[in-house]
């Protein structure tokens, strides 16, 4: 039943930039929530890449992937993946979306009841609490907090929480479909038709947030009621506004479609980079291949 995680994309080499520096030394990107070897069940195919772009010295960002250990536990809950963009200076953003992965699944793990999206809300309400309790315990961290974009997998039915502009989309067949919406300032103006979604991209003010974890005194994470139905070949994009601010929607549609998902992380992120890459860049692709055939 178990297989090694050949897909995972964490050991990628990808330059790293220190300070201000345009140019860093290659080295091989760590991902910092890796905890030994990862394995995956068949159904699905993934992988992930977490980049610190060109111009950041760090990677607030976090991401991370989680399967039960037994088959019995797998049955009821399925797989597990978050996606998280801390803020709050660089210590403060990399430890707020660090507790908020590690909370998710932690309490993800824990939870008995047989309701993946009564679990995920527990963990977002978990991580909430948690991040606020470091930033009251470290003072210097006071305005810490994350986005954070988590969706559990139970064979085809897909269940996902979210608070604020983190996004989550599915590619199926020839169209693209985001299905988080930003809870950010210019998010608002672009619901309430006052801008377009690209001038939204290249605004000044695009990094208001109306939500996070640990941010306000309640989380309101958004979770639809009844879990969606996924069909075979379906992708799902889990990924930070490093990425999505410089690629576009059409752009995403076309390189998931056409490469395995460890080769649509690096292209993605390439991608990214290519554009100045002024943020973190994190991207997890989950690829529905219950047949095992699914088509690239
Ligand atoms: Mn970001």
């Amino acid at each position: 039943m178990w297989r090694p995680a050949q897909l995972l994309a964490f050991g990628t080499k990808v330059s790293r930039v220190r300070g201000n520096a345009t140019k860093g030394g290659e080295e091989p990107f760590v991902n910092p929530l890796q905890r030994g070897v990862m394995e995956i069940r068949p159904g699905i195919e993934m992988a992930s890449l977490s980049d610190v772009g060109c111009q950041r010295a760090n990677n607030e960002d976090a991401t991370s992937y989680w399967e039960p250990k037994t088959d019995e536990e797998f049955q009821r809950k399925g797989r597990l993946a978050v996606v998280a963009d801390g803020m709050g200076g660089y210590e403060g953003g990399q430890e707020a979306s660090r507790l908020a992965v590690e909370t998710i699944e932690d309490i993800y793990d824990q939870e008995s009841a047989n309701d993946p999206r009564d679990a995920l809300l527990k963990g977002f309400r978990a991580a909430h609490e948690r991040i606020r309790e470091y930033a009251d315990a470290h003072p210097e961290f006071q305005g810490m907090g994350t986005t954070c974009t988590a969706l559990a997998l139970n064979d085809l039915h897909l269940y996902f929480a979210h608070v604020g502009d983190s996004r989550l989309y599915l590619v199926r067949g020839d169209t693209i479909l985001r299905l988080t919406r930003d809870h950010s300032y210019v998010g608002r103006l672009v619901e309430s038709g006052v801008l377009r979604s690209e001038e939204a991209e290249r605004h000044p003010q695009r990094h208001i947030l109306t939500a996070a974890l640990g941010a306000g005194a309640d989380v309101a994470a958004d979770s639809p009621t009844s879990p969606l139905a996924l069909e075979n070949g379906d992708v799902l994009i889990l990924c930070t506004d490093g990425l999505w601010s410089l690629v576009q929607e059409p752009e995403i549609l076309s390189v998931v479609s056409s490469r395995d998902a460890s080769s649509a992380c690096a292209e993605l992120v390439k991608l990214a980079r290519q554009r100045s890459g002024p943020d973190n860049i994190t991207v997890q692709i989950l690829r529905v291949a219950t047949n095992g055939t699914a088509r690239h």
